[in-house]
């Protein structure tokens, strides 16, 4: 496959655009070459600018559930669009989604829109501080929860790609209110309420994490940190932006039976348009302006195109909840293929899944946290990640991250995959 245009435009982007990238993660500085440029997709299919056809694996990191240029959130976006594009005012359509998304998620009577992850997470926060009358919180090394500064402590996702532990940037004064834990392990956690007694507004995890690779929750860890809230009157955030919607029409409270007292979103619930949210019960969201203290606004929150497109996803994936079964079956089939192609090829691995979120790390011991993730092979993945685009398989551009399945993906699809897999690794 050659990449000429996309070089071409990338070295145009670069003349205007910080890194020719609006979001660091797609500038391949993971896996080194220059970025792909699309021109368009449909369903499971990239079609990049010098015409060649990619099975996508990333989704957009994650909204594309349902595949990309859906029928029915197209639709929705060009019918909404005729009756205008923002009004600043609110409109009927953020209350259809409200209704539907409380009626979808445990434990939330209502949900504030965003614009973002970022700006969920963000807001989640100064709401579990308003709320607590506490300063501090306690994240995990490796998570990710978007780039205000607060988060920016050991995060995951690009920042792990760029080895930034703390970014420049991030005052000592905000980074002092931000405690690191272990992810998968509940004595460091412990230890931080101990010496930080009465000052832990809230822990915010991802339930699912899916920034150092996908990482699941060991067996405990999830209702061990519902208990440690609970001891030290403290919050606990589950920051479901890539997991909402997508592992369980609930979520991961409903996935893993673990309740949270605020859940953030991002992804999913705008089906490709820019929205994040954030949610709780009602003793906590009446903090929130215009009825409580806690200051959070936004001009184009709750956007009529977004919520109508986000609507239209969240209506097919809250009536055809057969959607979430499908995803694990396809997703189960493909890990069983490339456990099988790289066994066969004595390569060193290992995968986590959860439903259609998976990672393959060329790790020689099981990866269940920052430390672990940190210790696989990157120049294998590297070799792995451009040999697949050379077969025309479209993975994260960097080992830490999962991959997002999407419904529109066919067997034959999968098959495709495996058996690029398989050429591939037997070159690593
Ligand atoms: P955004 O601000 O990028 O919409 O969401 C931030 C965020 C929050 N929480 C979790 C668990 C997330 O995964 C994210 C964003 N995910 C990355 C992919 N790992 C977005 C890709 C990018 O940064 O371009």
């Amino acid at each position: 496959m050659q990449y000429q245009r996309s070089s071409k435009l990338f070295a145009e982007a670069e003349k205007v655009i910080p890194g020719g990238v609006n979001s660091p993660v797609r500038a391949f500085k993971g896996v080194g070459g220059t970025p792909i440029f699309v021109k368009s997709a449909k369903g499971a299919y990239l079609f990049d600018e010098d015409g060649n056809k990619l099975i996508d694996y990333i989704n957009s990191w994650g909204p594309m559930i349902l595949g990309h240029a859906h029928e029915p959130v197209i639709k929705a976006i060009t019918e909404r669009a005729k009756l205008g594009t923002s009004f600043g005012m609110p409109t009927e359509l953020e209350t259809k989604i409200a209704e539907l998304a409380v009626s979808m998620v445990p434990n939330i009577d209502k949900i504030r829109f965003v614009n973002s992850g970022t700006e969920a997470c963000m807001s989640a926060i100064r709401l579990a501080r308003g709320y607590t009358k506490r300063d501090k919180i306690i994240k995990f090394a490796g998570c990710y929860h978007g780039h205000s500064d607060s988060f920016l402590i050991q995060a995951g996702s690009g920042a792990s790609t760029f080895g930034i532990p703390n970014s420049p940037g991030v005052t000592q004064g905000t980074a002092k209110d931000t405690l690191l834990a272990h992810y998968n392990n509940l004595d460091s956690v412990r230890e931080l309420f101990e010496n930080n007694k009465n000052e832990i507004a809230a822990i915010i995890v991802e339930p699912v994490a899916g920034n150092m690779g996908c990482i699941p929750p060991q067996k405990g860890f999830l209702e061990g940190l519902r208990s440690l809230c609970d001891d030290n009157g403290a919050l606990f955030i589950f920051d479901e932006v890539m997991t909402g919607f997508r592992l369980a029409k609930g979520g991961v409270q409903e996935l893993y039976a673990v309740k949270a007292d605020i859940v953030c979103f991002g992804k999913v619930i705008g089906g490709g348009l820019p929205v994040g949210a954030f949610a709780a019960r009602n003793e906590i969201m009446n903090y929130l302006a215009p009825l409580g203290p806690v200051y959070q606004a936004g001009t184009l929150s709750g956007n009529p195109l977004a919520m109508a497109a986000g609507l239209a996803m969240l209506s097919e994936l809250n009536v055809h909840a057969s959607i979430f079964e499908r995803l694990d079956e396809k997703t189960a089939y493909l890990e069983n293929g490339i456990r099988k192609v790289l066994t066969q090829n004595g390569v060193v691995f290992t995968i986590n899944r959860v439903g259609s979120m998976i990672s393959v790390h060329f790790n020689e011991t099981p990866v269940v946290d920052f430390e672990t993730a940190k210790g696989g092979d990157n120049e294998m993945f590297k070799k792995f990640f451009h040999g697949l685009l050379n077969e025309g398989v479209y993975i994260a551009p960097s080992a830490y991250e999962t991959w997002f399945i999407t419904d529109a993906l066919s067997y034959a699809d999968l098959d495709f995959t495996i058996k690029a897999i398989d050429k591939v690794s037997k070159t690593l």
